[in-house]
């Protein structure tokens, strides 16, 4: 019998994401061994550096190439004192996620053994859902009157009845699998189109999912509670920018960005699915060697369970919080990513 083969697209990017990526491409090469699988990486240079060369982020054919792959393993996008950050992410990261429907961004907040947050609460398990394919991020808008006392800019937030109905749809799914708590989170006071239309279908869909308990809650209280009473909270569905901010916040009290883990899912299955973690390039870190390769080596295991390979999965965040129990990646910068690596993979 042949050997199960999952082809993966590796973006490692800019910055930290190159020492990150084959940290984590290392642990998920182990992982496939041990449980018989293969995983063949396929490496793109798709980059700041890939801009300054070529004057885009990816060949104009790029989403096309990444169609033929199985999930992609992106490490991180951004290299601002050469290319504008609004350049390179939406060069990149947001066509991957819009073209490809990953419209569910998923990002677990929990303390792994070992580390330290800053909260009192030290129990907590929220996953996050950040729609991730409109919203805030729709890219729409313009500027007139460029450099002149007369100047507009405008940027339109986009909410389709299609993209709301969806990921709440994807939420409400969650929680029931999950402790059965959903938050729902808006400004609704403030926003009173987009985000009233987003809490009419959340009322709306509550109706299909009786066990569910769903509550909804403005983004500044959902802020507040993440840190007061972090342990009251299951799922968390949010629009896009809210998503990305809370999801900051959701990665401080987990006890840094080097934690934060995340996938972008195309939930029809129908393009590949994207993993990455929530942190960006870290220009100020990335020539010291001490990026904390967890968060993407927690999304690499996302990506083996989405790919179907849950013992695999189950068996790189058995290893990591073996590492964590022991100390090692628990403290920002106190270890090198390869001694991080090392530990994880003799855990493995
Ligand atoms: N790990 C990918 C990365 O570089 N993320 C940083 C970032 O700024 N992402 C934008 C976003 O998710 O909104």
């Amino acid at each position: 019998m042949s050997m199960t083969t999952h082809r993966i697209a590796l973006i490692p990017g800019d910055g930290i994401g190159p020492q990150v990526i084959a940290a984590a491409w290392a642990v998920l090469q182990k992982a496939a061994d041990k449980a018989g699988f293969k995983l063949l990486g396929t490496e793109f240079p798709w980059s700041c550096a890939f801009y300054k060369e070529t004057g885009s982020m990816m060949p104009a054919d790029g989403i096309e190439t990444l169609r033929g792959f199985d999930a992609i393993l992106l490490g991180a996008v951004g290299w601002p004192a050469e290319v504008p950050d609004s350049v390179s992410l939406h060069g990149l990261l947001l066509p991957i996620r819009k073209a490809f429907v990953q419209y569910a961004n998923i990002r677990p907040h929990r303390l792994l053994p070992g580390v330290q947050g800053p909260l009192k609460a030290e129990r907590f398990d929220i996953l996050c859902i950040r729609e991730n394919t409109e919203g805030e991020y729709s890219g729409a808008g313009g500027r007139v009157h460029q450099g002149t006392a007369d100047e507009v800019a405008v940027e339109t937030s986009i909410f389709t009845r299609t993209g709301v109905e969806r990921i709440l749809r994807f939420g409400f799914e969650q929680a029931r699998a999950r402790r059965g708590k959903l938050a729902s989170v808006t400004k609704s006071n403030a926003q009173k189109y987009s985000m009233v239309f987003w809490d009419e279908i959340t009322r709306h869909l509550a109706s299909e999912y009786p066990e569910v308990e769903v509550t909804s809650y403005h983004i500044d209280a959902m802020a507040a509670r993440m840190v007061m009473a972090p342990e009251t909270l299951d799922v968390v569905v949010a629009s896009n920018l809210f998503g990305d901010i809370l999801t900051d916040l959701g990665a401080a009290t987990q006890g840094g960005l080097g934690f934060a883990a995340s996938a972008n899912i195309n939930p029809a299955r129908d393009a590949p699915s994207m993993f990455e973690p929530v942190h960006g390039s870290a220009p100020d870190i990335a020539h010291l060697g001490i990026a904390n390769p967890i968060a993407t080596i927690w999304s690499g295991a996302m990506m083996l369970e989405h790919l179907g390979e849950k013992n695999a999965a189950d068996a790189i965040m058995a290893a990591v919080e073996q590492a964590t129990t022991s100390g090692i990646g628990t403290v920002p910068g106190k270890d090198k990513t390869e001694a991080i690596t090392a530990a994880i993979l003799a855990a493995l």
